[in-house]
């Protein structure tokens, strides 16, 4: 009887305390998806024969000793990529021009023995950084290219790389599809290279403009759209023909049949490769890059190109350090720590608090990560989350988290405060998707205690996991 009653007691305060999981909405993450996302910033490095000519895109006739660095230091790419807050870089072991950063045995145009430049790469990022690999399909060196055998030779490549020199984390599927050395195109097998990929490491994501694991956000000036959706519907294309024009590739798809989201790229330097006469972009730049691809729900794929020594040059490590910093400065400091925040909902009930008690709108200002606020019912509008500080505060920021393992639902919100002169909320900025995370930025900072985020509407109840405000000014 009395172990009946301890039973039952703990199976009470099980139930009491395991949260049920509100619905999935629509396609989510894969675990390596979510895991991608939360890296945020990532390095690509492109280095190759382009590096020593001062071309973009090499014809592939280039000598294999035009590629000669002189001071070759993979680690230091990984301690700047360290000291620059980024947890991945990915290198063009194969751009196209064919030329292979490891001595590959599927082609001739290769690195030596001696100068396995992605043996290096590797064996630095173990440890610190995750590694990731961008192998080029467009071949302007391989002499099958244009024909099915070359199909053959590039997934043996894959195959190679992935086995010998992996895990990647991530496999970057340039879409390019120019003429080989003989002027003939190829059709690429896409079914076949990305089968080979996953079936080597399931956990890759695999890059390409449709993904399937993130997807090209359609320029390379350094922004998402707006909205910036995580689902896309690119059924019937591939990563070369049929796909969606850039335009759709920016804002994705509302409602989407697929989970891809967008990654970022774009370079510190006007080129991809390194030359001399270029500089890297200055610390405002970079901030606005950042503001309009991590803070709208993308991931930024930041390129820093080493030069013919082999090393990132000083002045971009210098400006990425200040980039880290200045990120640091103005997002160590959330407002919001400390902040009472109740949500309701409007039509019939007013000023109800709708808050789901199992997962408390605490969580909102909470640093876990799983950790989340949603609603009881089925409200998709009119939603209003009010953020009560503890005291008047300046604020010219709002970061929004939602909790995308359960989809991504927000369609559009506003953000409201109570400015003590007038009698009411004046809106301060606007915006439509949040994703897995929005920064908004206001046109010009505020003085309140009482800020509210309002969301217009929903594609489904709306689950947020995080809420925090700054002041960018603050020292
Ligand atoms: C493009 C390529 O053609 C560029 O050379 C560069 O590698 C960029 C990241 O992708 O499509």
């Amino acid at each position: 009887m009395k172990n009946t009653l301890i039973i039952t007691a703990a199976a009470l305060v099980l139930v009491a305390c395991t949260a049920p999981t509100p619905k999935p909405y629509g396609p989510v993450p894969t675990d390596a998806q979510l895991a991608w996302q939360r890296m945020e910033i990532n390095m690509f490095c492109h280095f190759g024969p382009n590096t020593f000519t001062g071309a973009e895109w090499g014809t592939g006739q280039e000598a294999e000793e035009v590629f000669a660095p002189t001071a070759l230091d993979c680690r230091q790419w990984v301690d700047v990529a360290e000291q620059a807050g980024m947890g991945g870089i990915i290198l063009t072991a194969k751009h196209h021009d064919g030329f292979c950063l490891w001595p590959s045995a599927y082609s001739t145009h290769t690195v030596p023995d001696s100068l396995d430049v992605l043996r290096a790469f590797v064996d630095a990022c173990k440890g610190k950084v995750k590694a990731g690999v961008y192998i080029s399909p467009w071949d302007r060196n391989h002499p099958a290219y244009g024909t099915e055998e070359y199909n053959t030779v590039f997934s043996n490549t894959l195959r190679e790389v992935h086995t010998q020199y992996g895990p990647f984390f991530e496999q970057w599927f340039d879409g390019a599809c120019g003429e080989g050395p003989n002027g003939k195109k190829q059709h690429y097998d896409w079914p076949r290279f990305m089968q080979t990929v996953s079936e080597i490491n399931p956990q890759c994501v695999i890059f390409s403009d449709i993904g399937p694991g993130c997807r090209w956000v359609g320029n390379e000036q350094g922004h998402c759209g707006e909205p910036c959706w995580s689902t896309l519907n690119a059924e019937g294309a591939t990563p070369s023909d049929n796909k969606p024009q850039p335009s759709e590739l920016e804002t994705g798809h509302q409602g989407g049949s697929k989970w891809v989201p967008a990654e970022v790229d774009v370079s510190i330097r006007p080129g991809w490769f390194w030359h001399a006469d270029e500089h890297p972009k200055t610390v405002d730049e970079l901030m606005e890059i950042y503001y309009n691809s991590v803070g709208r729900n993308g991931l930024l794929l930041l390129n820093v190109p080493p030069d013919d020594r082999g090393r990132i040059p000083a002045e971009d490590s210098a400006v990425l350090v200040a980039f880290r910093a200045e990120r640091d400065r103005i997002f160590s400091k959330d407002l919001a720590q400390g902040a009472v925040v109740k949500a309701y909902c409007e039509y019939g009930d007013r000023l109800k608090d709708k808050t789901d008690r199992r997962h408390p709108a605490s969580n909102l200002t909470d640093t876990a990560y799983h950790t989340f606020w949603t609603i009881q019912g089925n409200d998709t509008s009119h939603i209003e989350l009010i953020v009560n500080l503890p005291e008047v505060q300046e604020i010219d920021m709002v970061m929004l988290q939602e909790y995308i393992p359960l989809g991504q639902r927000v369609t559009k919100f506003c953000i409201l405060y109570a400015d003590p002169n007038y009698n009411g909320g004046m809106i301060i900025a606007e915006g439509t998707t949040i994703g897995y995370k929005r920064i908004i930025r206001f046109p010009f900072p505020i003085r309140t205690s009482t800020l509210s985020i309002y969301i217009v509407h929903a594609l489904a109840p709306p689950i947020l996991n995080r809420i925090a405000l700054y002041n960018s000014k603050a020292q």
